[in-house]
């Protein structure tokens, strides 16, 4: 019987949900030589430890080939669990699968008919659950952690038809802790970095419960940790949700966090804890409000992009909060945040992006302002306002950088206009000309240029324009994603996921 699973499982499984039914290997637990128990009890012990305690049962392959020392290891491994298990319920740690034992992972604990399997995951029954916050931990004063506790189940009850209710006292679905290591629940946390909290799947019991890493820097605002963040993450696993690999879900399995963003649920994570819950009456005035961000999709045909350029041997595509990297090497252009590169600095939906080899900076360009950026950090004294560069007043956002490696100069783009920036002495050359008399074919404003094999590459809305600036005349036109090479399986991927 499916329960419920620890997350860490899923995160060896890197957002795919649990493969179950692997089979078991009975003779392997520790049992009492006389009257030990059954073969039935054995293999339910193990499917029990494989979803409370993240017990990983070996394969039959493995198991085929495992060899005396491997074999002593995962023994091992399946005591630690069971001593985990142990403790937890107030039970002598032998790590034998005593009849006591035995019967604490059968007690029919109260509560159990409030969870149901649902496809491969479980889901509450019940539509109001009331959560606790326990112990004394705390990495801040308690009314800021309630605080910020409320706000994150807020982020699930506004999409989703649950409501959560804090209980001072009583017994509570959903515990909430901060833990120091080993806290006996058979996943001991791992000090400053790493692991940053666990939760349970909805169950009775340790079910749907929420640990904290005590140890970790814990933030309310924009440095270390953002408690907020994580709570709102380890929330959508207490309610039944695995990882996910869109990484612009709160449920992707690395944090991701960029200060400067206001947290939202995702497109994804909306429509995955509806299709858990249904939808909350609330939704709709969401929805006109503020509609949760959907990741961009390099297969989109409408795809269009905020901004190109080069960075070192890769090409970057930027779009919303989000950037592709096209590698020479790498045969697949993956889809990351942009803050997972430029953690602080970088802000998301940008205007214009270039590379400047010389000088070894990149410079990012969004309204009336940009930043230039050595080795992942800021320079001194940025952002800085664009009319620093010799742009007039009356220019207020640019379109556009393309920067020329040899010649040491960068043309930027405002509408119809086009300028010329001499890199070596740091000013414009001359007064704008018009983008159709320079570049003849391409249609201004653009959104984004990029200098890349010999050609100078132009996009505007969904279409992509190859263009030979020696002959002056455009040399193709395609969508404007082909460079991200959409393939099959990327597609498969999507449809399965809308
Ligand atoms: N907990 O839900 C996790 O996913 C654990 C790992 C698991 C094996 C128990 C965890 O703490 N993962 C880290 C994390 O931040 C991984 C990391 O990047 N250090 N997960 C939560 C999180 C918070 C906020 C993820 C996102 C946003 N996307
Ligand atoms: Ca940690
Ligand atoms: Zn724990
Ligand atoms: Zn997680």
């Amino acid at each position: 019987m499916k329960m419920l699973w620890l997350i860490c499982l899923t995160l060896l499984l890197l957002g795919q949900t649990l493969v179950m039914g692997l089979p078991l290997q009975t003779q392997d637990l520790h049992i009492q030589t006389h009257a030990g128990p059954s073969e039935a009890d054995q293999d339910f012990a193990e499917e029990y430890l494989h979803h409370f305690y993240g017990y990983q049962p070996r394969s039959g392959r493995q198991k085929r080939t495992a060899d005396t020392a491997e074999d002593a290891d995962w023994k091992t491994g399946l005591c630690d669990k069971l001593q985990g298990m142990q403790r937890f319920f107030g039970l002598p740690p032998s790590g034998e699968l005593t009849k006591e034992t035995l019967a604490v992972m059968k007690r029919p604990r109260c509560g159990l008919s409030d969870v149901e399997q649902f496809g491969n995951t479980f889901r509450w029954k019940k539509t109001t659950l009331s959560y606790r916050i326990a112990g004394s931990n705390f990495p801040n004063s308690a009314s800021k952690v309630h605080k910020v506790i409320r706000a994150a189940w807020k982020l699930w009850s506004s999409v989703a038809a649950m409501k959560f209710r804090k209980r001072r006292r009583k017994e509570a679905d959903i515990v909430i802790s901060f833990h120091n290591g080993d806290h006996k629940d058979g996943a001991p946390f791992d000090g400053k970095g790493g692991i940053l909290a666990h939760a349970f799947m909805p169950g009775s019991g340790i079910g749907g419960d929420v640990h904290f890493d005590a140890d970790e820097d814990w933030s309310f605002n924009t440095t270390g940790f953002n408690l907020f963040a994580v709570a709102a993450h380890e929330f959508g696993h207490a309610l039944g949700l695995p990882h996910s690999s869109d990484p612009g879900a709160i449920m992707y399995p690395v944090y991701n966090f960029a200060p400067t963003y206001e947290l939202q649920l995702s497109f994804r994570d909306v429509k995955d804890i509806q299709h858990l819950y249904g939808i909350s009456p609330s939704f709709s005035s969401l929805l006109s409000k503020k509609p949760p961000p959907r990741t961009p999709d390099k297969c989109d045909p409408e795809l269009s992009f905020d901004a190109v350029t080069e960075l070192q041997q890769e090409v970057l595509f930027f779009k919303d909060r989000f950037m592709w990297r096209r590698h020479p090497q790498f045969d697949e252009t993956q889809i990351t945040l942009i803050s997972s590169l430029w953690p602080e600095t970088v802000p998301p939906f940008l205007d214009a992006v270039y590379e400047n080899v010389e000088r070894n900076v990149i410079v990012f360009f969004k309204g009336e302002q940009y930043w230039m950026l050595r080795q992942l950090k800021v320079e001194e004294g940025f952002p800085r306002n664009i009319s620093d560069l010799g742009f007039p007043s009356r220019i207020k956002s640019v379109d556009a950088a393309l920067h020329f490696r040899a010649a040491r100069y960068t043309v930027f783009f405002t509408g119809h206009e086009c300028w010329k920036y001499n890199e070596q002495q740091k000013m414009m050359e001359g007064p704008p000309t018009l983008i159709e008399q320079l570049w003849p074919g391409i249609p201004a404003p653009i959104d984004a240029a990029v200098f890349f094999e010999g050609f100078v590459h132009f996009f505007k809305g969904n279409i992509h324009y190859k263009y030979d600036s020696n002959s002056k005349h455009v040399v193709s036109t395609s969508p404007a994603n082909d460079l991200l090479e959409c393939k099959k399986d990327d597609n498969e991927i999507l449809t399965e996921r809308r």
